[in-house]
């Protein structure tokens, strides 16, 4: 397979891209793969697999191999801790908390996960992972000094940051569940700054959300939640849609 970064980059050459989150806890893996093959179908770009809270490599391993077998878009990991790395992987986020209080979520974990990360040859890409306010659960878990609402300075700061570290790209993050999704006019400036791609998500809900987010600048939505609702799949489809409808128009 072609190196999983090369891929996003060529496939945000032609536009804006969606991609979808699964939590290994929220769902059995026969679940996971049928949601991901749907998403596949509506668009979605690629599959991020983690979650907040300690997902055990069991589960996730089984998750992944059956997403696996759904799909053909990269299924990358998207890890709280050391812990839930699969060597089923193509690719890891491999992220550092900017705004967290504590050395562990910046490069503690991470200094346990690099050896596992190479000896199971999974593609680092290196991600500079930002908590805006509310955060919910990855704020608290991650012991982050959230960004506020209207602290745009500070999001910038932290993006610019990850940037000049060399990271290839900047995740804006307003929690999983979250019930306000990061706000456009942050997603604009941290956008006008910033030279790597731009990954936005948490409480994106409906297409005219996801849709703000890609005309302020993102170039990356994901989504998760949106799928453990009822009617959670035509959901997603119009969301996937109001991503890509920018892609070829601009
Ligand atoms: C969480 O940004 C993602 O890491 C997705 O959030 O579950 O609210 O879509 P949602």
């Amino acid at each position: 397979m072609k190196k999983v970064m090369e891929y996003i980059t060529s496939c945000l050459d032609s536009g804006p891209m969606h991609m979808t989150l699964i939590d290994p806890d929220k769902q059995d893996p026969e679940e996971a793969g049928r949601i991901t093959a749907e998403a596949e179908r509506f668009g979605t770009g690629a599959i991020m697999v983690g979650g907040s809270t300690g997902v055990g490599l069991e589960i996730t391993d089984r998750t992944v191999a059956e997403v696996k077998s759904q799909v053909k878009v990269p299924v990358i990991a998207f890890p709280s801790s050391a812990g839930g790395l699969s060597p089923r992987f193509d690719a890891v986020y491999f992220l550092s908390m900017m705004n967290s209080m504590k050395p562990r979520h910046i490069t503690g974990e991470q200094a346990y996960a690099s050896s596992i990360v190479r000896d199971f040859g999974i593609e680092p890409i290196g991600m500079g992972y930002i908590i805006v306010e509310p955060g919910m659960k990855v704020a608290e878990v991650g012991e982050a000094d959230v960004v506020g609402r209207k602290d745009i300075r500070r999001a910038v700061g932290y993006a610019l940051a990850a940037q000049y570290f060399g990271m290839k790209l900047v995740y804006l993050e307003a929690g999983s569940g979250a019930h306000l999704p990061v706000p456009p006019d942050m997603i604009v400036e941290v956008k006008k700054q910033l030279s790597i791609p731009l990954i936005v998500g948490g409480g994106i809900r409906d297409g005219a959300t996801a849709s703000a987010a890609v005309r302020s600048g993102a170039d990356i939505v994901v989504t998760g939640t949106v799928v453990e609702k009822n009617g959670g799949l035509s959901k997603l489809s119009e969301i996937v849609r109001a991503v890509k409808k920018k892609q070829g128009g601009h």
